[in-house]
């Protein structure tokens, strides 16, 4: 039997490419994410390679959704190898002053609370087995802070000390926790951070060459196949134009 994947956020960039990646390492996949047509789409692209993909359609804010969602799974699906912690936004760029609540709510509730609801439903199964890996995604806004990423910094530097405190914690069952942290992205998540404005988000990566969501999947692919005794505590990658959160080079 094949090992099995479950990767939160599977409808779009990030977590799209690293199932598309799992696939091809031979992964039975759980997908998850809000938009259903999606993640069945998904499933016909890479069933015929050869692995069983099962959608489960939930959104990760809410606690009783995600239980439903992983009881609903059959006794054999459980099983589960390797988390990718993935599903995750920023919502606005306004500074503290002016921040809207119900963004940040947002922000904490799927990047924080959300990682935990459903980490919380497979660490047991992996403390049984002695065995699993759970890789949180993280950001650049991880480690620094910039203008107006104030809430999703905040929410991202909890995700670091997650990471962190779930690699002690488990440290005796043998289980593998680490993070990845990239730089700039071009995916949905600026259209998402701009509330749908694609002028917005397009701005953000004028200039330059931003990675794309299979370059962090290949890097989660070094992560996943490192061996037994190896873990990646972190992995932070960037675009060359990029050297911090604050400083790019944008042709002008
Ligand atoms: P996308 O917007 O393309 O993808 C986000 C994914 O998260 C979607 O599949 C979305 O699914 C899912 N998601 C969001 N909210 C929920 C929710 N409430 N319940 C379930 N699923 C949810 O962005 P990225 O691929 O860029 O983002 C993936 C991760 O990478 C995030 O954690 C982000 O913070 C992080 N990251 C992104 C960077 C970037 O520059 N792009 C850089 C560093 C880190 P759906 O809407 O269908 O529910
Ligand atoms: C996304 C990268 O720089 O917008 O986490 O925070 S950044």
């Amino acid at each position: 039997m094949l090992p099995t994947a479950l990767i939160t956020g599977a409808t779009s960039g990030i977590g799209r490419e690293t199932a598309k990646m799992l696939a091809d390492l031979k992964y039975n996949l759980i997908i998850t994410g809000r938009r259903l047509v999606r993640l069945e789409m998904l499933k016909k692209e890479l069933e015929p390679t050869g692995v069983e993909v099962t959608p489960l359609n939930f959104d990760i804010r809410d606690r009783s959704a995600t239980i439903k969602a992983w009881e609903s799974l059959p006794e054999n699906l459980q099983t589960i190898d390797i988390l990718i912690n993935n599903a995750g936004l920023a919502a606005g760029a306004d500074p503290i002053q002016t921040g809207n609540e119900e963004d940040w709510d947002r922000m904490f509730d799927t990047n924080v609370k959300g990682l935990l609801n459903i980490t919380k439903l497979i660490i047991p199964g992996m403390i049984k087995r002695k065995k699993g890996h759970i890789i949180n995604i993280s950001s650049i806004a991880g480690s620094e802070v910039y203008a107006n990423g104030n809430v999703y910094c905040a929410s991202k530097h909890a995700v670091q000390a997650l990471t962190k405190g779930m690699r002690i914690d488990l440290l005796p069952h043998n289980i593998k926790v680490s993070s990845v942290s990239p730089g700039m992205v071009e995916t949905e998540f600026s259209i998402v951070r701009y509330h749908g404005d694609t002028k917005a988000a397009d701005k953000v990566y004028q200039g330059l060459i931003p990675l794309n969501a299979l370059d962090v999947a290949e890097a989660i692919r070094f992560m996943v196949t490192r061996p037994d005794h190896v873990n990646v505590n972190d992995l932070q990658l960037m675009p060359t134009a990029q050297a911090s959160a604050i400083y790019n080079h944008r042709a002008q």
